[in-house]
């Protein structure tokens, strides 16, 4: 008997090929909905520490394509933390969490919850929450206070973006309509 999951969630991966487009980059990896398949999942991939630069892994509830014009995510946006002056260690870290208290349904508002991603880039890496009604405040603010609690986030700030503004503001600098 194994032990379910509330939703089945899927990974993707991305990794960055100048021949591609950015969609044609992503790959389903395998999907999962239990906590035993969540773990030989996680202890088979590679580490974010071991990853290379210009590669993502992201985890989204079964049926929702892990990109802005997924129809889950067009209205959306994510809690956003950039990884610059952080060790490795505390990254694999972060993200061990944020997964664990992801599909673990730790959160409250939990229905507006997409997924969550990582992107190892050479100067920060990011890790994010999307989620799927970035008007919904309420819920936006709960899980973002929330997220800052479970991840022991003290010093690391989060923002929150709405996707449509990263589709037309490409760069680093994205507004962020609510930090934390
Ligand atoms: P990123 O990989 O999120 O961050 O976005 P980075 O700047 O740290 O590498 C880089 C670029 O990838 C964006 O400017 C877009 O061109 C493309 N891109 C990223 N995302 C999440 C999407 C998406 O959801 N849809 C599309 N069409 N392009 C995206």
């Amino acid at each position: 008997f194994k032990h379910p999951l509330e939703h089945t969630w899927t990974l993707w991966h991305w990794e960055n090929d100048r021949t591609k487009s950015w969609s044609d980059m992503l790959s389903d990896v395998t999907s999962f909905n239990t906590v035993e398949d969540f773990f030989s999942v996680y202890y088979f991939i590679k580490p974010p520490s071991d990853l290379k630069v210009f590669n993502d892994y992201m985890v989204f509830k079964h049926g929702i394509r892990p990109m802005w014009e997924d129809d889950v995510n067009k209205d959306g946006g994510r809690w956003v933390m950039f990884l610059d002056k952080d060790s490795k260690e505390l990254v694999d870290k972060l993200w061990h969490d944020l997964l664990l208290c992801t599909i673990g349904e730790c959160f409250e508002y939990s229905e507006q919850i997409c997924g969550v991603v990582i992107n190892v880039r050479n100067k920060a890496s990011k890790i994010s929450l999307w989620t799927k009604d970035s008007r919904n405040q309420q819920a936006i603010l709960a899980i973002g206070h929330k997220m800052k609690q479970l991840l022991q986030l003290r010093e690391v700030e989060l923002q929150y973006q709405v996707h449509k503004d990263a589709m037309v503001q490409a760069g680093p600098n994205v507004n962020a309509i609510y930090k934390l």
